[in-house]
């Protein structure tokens, strides 16, 4: 099998995750899902990113040590994953000795290609970013993260000549075009490495300022700079650049990052592989800011999101939903418990939740609740599954493009005629007419839709694409199918089982997997409608009107 490997971010521990965090990883679950229903061997892994100033001055603020606060935060994070249904095949964290071995070895590489210097260097200093800014990037002499004036500093430091390498990286995005996407960074990429020589990087902090990171190997003064370390955690996670499975998986690496930290992956990560003669990634995946209440979440700001419990309020796979649907992959977008609920009941509660519940109760009424045999097809059965492969082959290619929206929006475009079918086909006059051959021929080219649509729904709804399977008399589709997923993930990449039971290839185009005489749930209730106050004022009133 094609092995395929995706990273989230290792987040930070001075904070404990909201809706971004879980939306990169949700996400990240997903593509990895979708891979692996693709024929693919695939895992996504994540972690925590524990050293640094940032980790010191909140556990100092907390009264607390860094190794307490990381231990508390980052326990935190690895329980929210299994909540979200998000399985990451390993969960990584920097103040592990795996990590801190693998990070000095390549320390260890770039100093012997001749590109780590000691030298003095003088910048404004943002601790949130962890990072020196150049005038020019800052906005009115702030940081553009953190909107807070950065700290001159000077001292001697190590530095990586990242410079040296600016001319090859920058011929790499241009021929590699889907190096990074979607194009706008890619764009912000290339706009990064114009204009000027590109800034050497520094590496280093020195151990008298701080001492909650990792020794560098050639000087023990000093510990690694953060970036240093943290992007390394790609590599722990396949236990490091001289394992099989780095061998085996690193060629396929995938990353998957918001536009905060474009540049650490985007420019520092590809030079330092470079110098240490390591294979550059295959591709990174930038997505764009939850914003709440039109603002990036912040403590500060008090428009945090928490995302259990925003998760539990209307069931997880609809969340997921929402958070895929919502978002176009790259942009920006607004997050509010109304447009939440109004997804809900539009696309599950009325498009998806209504056509299970209508059609499994007519096949209970008529076909004695199991998969009836199809007749000939009419010409509304042909156009139906030409509309079928079309909207399945377009969720397919923008699936594997990272634009899930859109995916989403091409499987609804079937779920809604799928419902129109039902309409103008009206199978309780066919029945009433004793028309049975055509019954069974509408309910079949019902099913069969059905159950594609919710086989590709896996990877978003992984619950409830179960569900909806086994309600269809799918062999597998409840137990069998989310089992498989879950073995798959939670054991170590070495043992993974094999392929899952149902898989994505050959849906396009062959109609008909659907065993006849399968036995159907008799009724199904997936999403149930839920009050808004808007429904509620306008029953309130129809009501008053009818008294
Ligand atoms: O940057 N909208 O960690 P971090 C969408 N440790 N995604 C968001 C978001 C928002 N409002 N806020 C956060 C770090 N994220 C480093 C990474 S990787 C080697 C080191 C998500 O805790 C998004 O994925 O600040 C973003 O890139 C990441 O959290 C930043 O997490």
């Amino acid at each position: 099998m094609t092995p395929y490997y995706l990273t989230a971010p290792i987040y930070y521990v001075n904070a404990k995750p909201h809706l971004g965090h879980a939306y990169t990883t949700i996400v990240a679950d997903t593509m990895t899902r979708f891979a692996r229903l693709s024929g693919l061997d695939a895992m996504f892994i994540t972690g925590t990113d524990e050293h640094g100033d940032k980790i010191v001055q909140a556990a100092a603020k907390a009264g607390r040590t860094p190794r307490e606060l990381a231990d508390e935060v980052s326990a935190a994070f690895r329980a929210l994953w299994p909540e979200l249904e998000a399985e990451p095949a390993r969960f990584v964290r920097t103040s592990g000795p795996e990590h801190r071995a693998v990070v000095r070895a390549f320390l260890q590489k770039v100093h012997a290609a001749g590109d780590i210097y000691f030298g003095e260097y003088g910048g404004n200093y943002c601790y949130g970013c962890e990072r020196f800014y150049t005038e020019k990037e800052l906005e009115n002499g702030l940081c553009p993260q953190h909107q807070v004036k950065p700290e001159y500093i000077s001292e001697k430091n190590y530095f990586f000549r990242m410079s040296a390498y600016q001319d090859r990286l920058k011929r790499h995005i241009l021929d590699n075009p889907g190096f990074i996407s979607p194009e706008r960074y890619r764009n912000e990429a290339l706009s990064m490495l114009e204009g000027g020589v590109l800034d050497d990087l520094c590496i280093s902090r020195p151990k008298t300022r701080l001492e909650w990171g990792i020794e560098l190997p050639f000087d023990p003064d000093y510990v690694c700079y953060v970036w240093f370390d943290a992007l390394l955690a790609y590599f722990t996670a396949l236990g490091g650049p001289d394992s099989a499975e780095f061998e085996r998986f690193w060629p396929e690496s995938e990353h998957l990052v918001a536009k905060d930290i474009l540049k650490p992956h985007a420019v520092f990560w590809p030079t330092m592989l470079m110098s240490a003669g390591l294979p550059l990634y295959r591709r990174l995946h930038v997505h764009g800011y939850w914003l709440s209440r039109a603002a990036k979440m912040s403590k500060s700001i008090g428009n945090v999101v928490p995302p259990l419990e925003t998760a539990r309020s209307l069931g997880l796979d609809a969340f997921r939903y929402f958070l895929l649907r919502e978002m176009h992959f790259g942009s920006d977008a607004d997050f509010s418990e109304e447009a939440l609920t109004a997804r809900y009941n539009a696309d599950l509660a009325n498009d998806l939740g209504n056509l299970f519940s209508r059609v499994l109760s007519m096949a209970a009424r008529w076909c004695g609740g199991k998969v009836p045999a199809p007749e000939a097809d009419t010409e509304a059965e042909t156009d139906l599954k030409i509309l079928a492969s079309d909207s399945l082959a377009d969720y397919q290619r923008f699936f594997a493009d990272a634009r899930f929206s859109d995916a989403l929006e091409a499987l609804w475009n079937l779920v809604r005629a799928l419902n129109k079918y039902v309409d103008a086909s009206a199978p309780w006059a066919l029945a009433a007419a004793g028309d049975m051959e055509r019954v069974n021929t509408v309910l079949y080219t019902l099913l069969e839709c059905m159950r594609k649509t919710a086989l590709h729904l896996r990877p978003v709804m992984p619950g409830k694409s179960a569900l909806m399977l086994a309600q269809l008399g799918v062999p597998g589709g409840a137990s069998g199918g989310a089992q498989t997923d879950s073995a798959q993930t939670s054991s170590s990449a070495g043992t993974r089982a094999g392929p899952p039971v149902g898989t994505l290839l050959g849906e396009v185009e062959n109609f008909g997997l659907l065993p006849v005489g399968a036995p159907l749930a008799p009724a199904s209730n997936l999403f149930p409608r839920v009050e808004t106050d808007r429904s509620a004022a306008a029953k309130a009133k129809a009501g008053t009107r009818k008294d």
